[in-house]
């Protein structure tokens, strides 16, 4: 297995249980995956805690209190160490241990893999849980390498990284930048936001819990995880079965108000079905959202620029915020607005600018990238993974991931992916999505160790149906005609701007339905020797 993540380290103890012969091996020093790299000021999910955790050991759950509504990233990696410790996985997993290469062997039926420092493992299986958003990317701005001062991108943030007092440069909006430009605001000297697209966002909502509150949701485990089993993405929040054109604007405005004060991703995962699905609904929301960011933001013109134009609310992954508006009402802040005057240069003392409106120079101390990822594909791009024929995984995904109900690919035996592509672990609460794969996995490893099954390949057609099934579900839906790395758009990477469908958006319940008539049915979408 590779990567000791969240969904890793749920398919290692699931498989040590079956008695499995089983090593993970992981790039990173320790275990956590995101929660390990991801250490910026400000990091926190933005699903409920108590949402956002294994389900399978009722134990476990009685003895985790989670102290926020949204846990911040120390606590769930702590999270994490805690479950690994539990079930003892540590002896199972290797560190330092990147994956550079797997090469398919049809003579042996084993995959030849290499690590990062030269050393060679065999594997009958290879279950990947690499992550989704784990290849962070960059700008190309000419000068980049000559700065004199520290650069970081939010992923790889070094652990005595202190801002406090520095002029400091975040370029990026999206959910890594909003949260950590709201948490370093107050104590840097000088904070300039570079922004190029606008993002929306809208409260998160978080907060302290307190023991009373824990003890009740302790009580009432079976019943959130079953709810949030039956809502598409796996959270807490279902899209309301009212339209919007079902009430009157006077209703609709009193709902998004009192969504707006604080209901995490409810505004955009808890909000009439049509908002997220036809364009007038959305923009009518968008425009309520806009109001808010208006009333927020002291200055007209800076409100104007924060407001996205080019995209409706909840189209692109809104980012969950607290108080990251009035950051923009402080002297200490300035926001620069990239599409009217982009950087051109990066110095040693920090940023130039272009464009007719011209810009002074900014010399900063430290420059954040906030500048995403090369998502879903991107990771398994930088593993030269080749299998039958010399087939090599990248070429075969040249032009967008086509995958076999997100878990195989034609001419990869015996590879599986359990949260890539076309998966339904990928748009989802991830802990719950995941959970779906790893049971289904590990019914399927049973089978594979019972019936002595050495070689396991996805059929052609049923990768095309998949694709062809995900590509059809996904364009029903508006986010699906915004740019995002949902859809493969990152203008970071040299590559055609055609949308991809790198995520399912089918929704969890159906997504889990798909597993199942699998199994039931023999594992039909498989050639099985
Ligand atoms: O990355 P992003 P992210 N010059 O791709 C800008 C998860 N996550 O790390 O929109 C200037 O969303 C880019 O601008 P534009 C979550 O799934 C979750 O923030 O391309 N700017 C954009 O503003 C999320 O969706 C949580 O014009 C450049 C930003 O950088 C995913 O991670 C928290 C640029 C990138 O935004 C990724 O979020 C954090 C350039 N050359 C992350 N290149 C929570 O659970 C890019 N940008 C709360």
């Amino acid at each position: 297995m590779v990567g000791a993540g969240v969904c890793g380290l749920c398919q290692l103890q699931r498989l040590l249980e079956l008695d499995a012969d089983v090593l993970l091996v992981d790039a990173n020093s320790d275990l956590g995956g995101t929660w390990y790299k991801n250490r910026y000021p400000g990091c926190r999910f933005d699903s409920e805690s108590y949402t956002y955790q294994y389900s399978f050991s009722s134990e476990m759950l009685q003895e985790w209190d989670w102290s926020e509504r949204f846990a911040a990233q120390p606590e769930t990696l702590a999270y994490l160490n805690y479950f690994a410790d539990k079930f003892d996985l540590r002896p199972h997993i290797r560190f330092d241990s990147g994956v550079t290469s797997l090469t398919w062997s049809e003579d042996e039926l084993v995959w030849n893999v290499t690590l990062t420092d030269g050393r060679a493992l065999r594997a009958r299986f290879v279950l990947s849980a690499i992550g989704i958003l784990s290849a962070p990317t960059y700008p190309r701005i000419p000068g980049m390498e000559t700065f004199a001062g520290t650069a970081v991108h939010t992923f790889d943030w070094p652990e005595d990284l202190d801002v406090t007092g520095k002029r400091v440069a975040v370029i990026g909006t999206g959910a890594s930048g909003v949260q950590v430009i709201t948490a370093i605001a107050s104590r840097v000297d000088q904070l300039y936001v570079l922004q190029r697209g606008a993002n929306w966002g809208a409260p998160l909502g978080n907060g302290p819990i307190s023991s009373d509150e824990m003890a009740d949701l302790r009580s009432r485990y079976d019943e959130i995880f079953k709810w949030c089993s039956e809502t598409p993405a796996g959270f807490i929040h279902r899209p309301d079965r009212v339209l919007s054109t079902d009430v009157t604007r006077e209703e609709r405005i009193a709902h998004w108000n009192e969504l707006y004060r604080g209901s995490g991703a409810g505004m955009y995962m808890g909000n009439y079905r049509d908002t997220m699905m036809e364009p007038g609904p959305n923009a009518e929301l968008s425009e309520f959202i806009a109001e808010r960011i208006r009333e927020r933001v002291h200055d007209p013109r800076v409100a104007d620029i924060l407001i996205p134009k080019d995209h409706g609310f909840g189209t692109k992954r809104v980012a969950g915020e607290s108080g990251y508006y009035e950051v923009f009402n402080q002297d200490n802040v300035e926001l620069v607005d990239l599409k009217a005057t982009p950087v051109t240069e990066i110095t040693p003392e920090g940023l130039r600018f272009g464009g007719d409106a011209g810009r002074p120079p900014i010399d900063v101390d430290v420059i954040v990238y906030a500048t995403g990822f090369d998502a879903v594909t991107g990771p398994f791009d930088r593993i030269d993974i080749v299998g039958e024929d010399g087939l090599r995984l990248r070429d075969k995904w040249s032009a967008g991931p086509i995958t076999c109900l997100g878990v195989q690919v034609e001419g990869f035996p015996n590879l599986f992916i359990l949260a890539g592509p076309q998966s339904g672990s990928a748009s989802a609460n991830f802990p719950r999505g995941i959970e779906d794969v790893v049971n289904w996995m590990t019914e399927f490893a049973t089978v594979i160790n019972a019936e002595g099954i050495v070689r396991v390949e996805a059929h052609a057609d049923a990768e095309a149906a998949w694709t062809a099934h995900v590509h059809d579900v996904n364009s029903r839906l508006l986010m699906s005609k915004t740019k995002s790395w949902f859809n493969g758009h990152n203008k970071n990477l040299d590559r055609d701007e055609a949308p991809r469908a790198m995520v399912y958006l089918g929704g969890g319940p159906k997504y889990r339905r798909r597993l199942a008539e699998e199994s039931a049915n023999g594992y039909p979408s498989f050639e099985l020797e």
